[in-house]
């Protein structure tokens, strides 16, 4: 017996098992009622009585550590399978949705739209740069060097090079395009331009335009009322009306602001168009035969339409908003009100 229990003893010092199973087999194996320790404590009663004390203190050893090897791997499964619950991240399931969805700022909507209205009646889009070289920005449509929209005060310049301004319109690329194409030319040209400005409700030392030019044989003022009296009925509704007041621009001969009736009084008189019932929204006229000249263009045989317009302005319009630096501070409370769907 002493033999036996000496065995078993090797035996369970050497137990190596891999899973819960063979866990449950070996403690049937050893501590169950028909265990190998049970049927030890049974055969016990036929150890002669002098042995008994030393058999004894053996088989209580092997009872013990039997024990204890079955609770520690027991205790090792149980670590393992906590474990395995966060390693085992299922990757391929969909994700959880966010209630917060992206969206496009508010500008970025309108400008999309003008570009819509424009592609429609063939105008393409031309972007460009936002830092530009004195002749496109102002010497070649027709803004002499004592002109005061080079002033200090209104134009940013480029410390290093004095001749580089941050454009303060975005004529600049269409510049660029008569210089390297041909007529006919029908495009517009949306972007950030910039003013030396103090930031007010009203101003701001960046805002965005789309400017748009029409050149070919002949084209008349007439094409050019029609082309803004489209655009204003798609952009503010069917029944929007337009006016065209004489105006002054240095790169357009004759030149006009362009009024629409009050979107918001539909013309009886409000404080957004101060009781007038119009409201200006543009700038425009016939391209200045000097300017066309100075982009290589014959004023003889081409003939241009041009216009001007704030994206703020026009957005400020349709969506009532009153302070124009609500566009800049990106404050989520303001962006969140544009997200559709
Ligand atoms: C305004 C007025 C205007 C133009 C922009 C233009 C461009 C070329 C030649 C001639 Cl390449 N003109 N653009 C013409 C008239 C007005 O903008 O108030 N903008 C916000």
């Amino acid at each position: 017996m002493k033999d036996k229990i000496s065995k078993l003893l090797l035996e369970v010092e050497q137990i190596k098992i891999n899973n819960e199973i063979q866990l449950e087999e070996l403690r049937i194996k050893w501590l169950s009622k028909r265990g190998e320790i049970s049927s030890l404590f049974d055969d016990f009663k036929n150890v002669p009585n002098e042995l008994k004390k030393e058999v004894g203190q053996q088989l209580n050893v092997l009872k013990t550590k039997a024990n204890d090897k079955i609770n520690a791997l027991k205790e090792t499964f149980e670590q393992n399978k906590d474990a395995q619950k966060t390693n085992n991240i299922d990757l391929t399931l969909p994700g959880i949705p966010l209630n917060q969805i992206g969206a496009a700022h508010p500008l970025s909507i309108v400008k999309n739209q003008i570009i819509e209205i424009f592609s429609k009646i063939g105008f393409t889009v031309s972007e460009g740069r936002e830092i530009e070289d004195d002749w496109h920005n102002f010497s070649a449509l027709n803004t002499p060097q004592n002109h005061p929209a080079r002033d200090m005060q209104d134009t940013f310049y480029i410390n290093l090079n004095p001749e580089m301004v941050l454009r303060t319109q975005t004529s600049s690329v269409q510049v660029h395009i008569m210089e390297n194409q041909k007529p006919p030319i029908r495009t517009i040209s949306p972007g950030r331009v910039y003013r030396n400005e103090a930031i007010s409700a009203r101003a701001h030392c960046q805002f965005h335009q789309v400017e748009g030019l029409y050149i070919d044989e002949k084209v008349s003022f007439a094409d050019l009322k029609q082309t803004l009296l489209y655009f204003a009925k798609e952009m503010f509704g069917e029944e929007t009306k337009i006016r065209l007041r004489p105006s002054y621009f240095p790169f357009t001969e004759p030149s006009a602001e362009m009024d629409i009736s009050c979107t918001i009084c539909k013309g009886s008189g409000c404080n957004i168009c101060k009781g007038s019932g119009w409201v200006e929204i543009l700038g425009c006229g016939m391209v200045d035969p000097q300017v066309l000249t100075n982009c290589g263009i014959n004023p003889d045989n081409f003939k241009g339409f041009a216009f001007g317009m704030g994206i703020e302005r026009i957005t400020m319009l349709k969506y009532q908003i009153k302070d124009l630096r609500l566009f800049f501070e990106n404050d989520v409370r303001f962006l969140k009100q544009f997200t559709s769907a």
